[in-house]
């Protein structure tokens, strides 16, 4: 008599557990793949190739009138060239790859960009997309 419920306690108990592991195996194949995109990011360019600077610059440009001056920019590796805008209207100068930026350069305010690798770099207004120029770095 007293045996009984212990029998039918383990029964339930066993299907349980076939229950329980036949539904883990039913959801495992598909955990499996997803660790693979890594694999691209060696053709990278060299890193920050471009920083934002607000130091005093080697190269000046003048923003007037909507237009970067000059708009053909050369400057050197390493070498601050520093935007200031005459204009009430605010300005950045941005590269095209996006790679930096400026900020937001207000009337009478400068704002530099230095590039650490040769190159020709065209570069925008953000706020006026049809501003535009290029840095060539030598
Ligand atoms: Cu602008």
């Amino acid at each position: 008599m007293r045996h009984r419920p212990l029998v039918t306690l383990a029964a339930g108990a066993i299907l349980l557990l076939a229950a329980c592991s036949s539904g883990g195996a039913t959801s495992a194949p598909t955990t499996a793949a997803s660790a693979a995109p890594s694999a691209e990011a060696p053709a990278a360019p060299p890193a920050a190739a471009c920083a934002e600077s607000a130091a005093a610059g080697e190269v000046s440009v003048a923003i007037k009138d909507f237009a970067f001056g000059p708009a053909d920019i050369q400057a050197k590796v390493g070498q601050t060239v520093t935007f200031t805008n005459n204009d009430s209207a605010p300005h950045t100068a941005t590269l095209d790859d996006g790679s930096c930026t400026t900020p937001n350069i207000s009337n009478g305010a400068s704002d530099g960009l230095v590039l650490s690798a040769a190159g020709t770099y065209p570069f925008h207004c953000s706020v006026h997309p049809t501003m535009k120029g290029t840095i060539t770095v030598s």
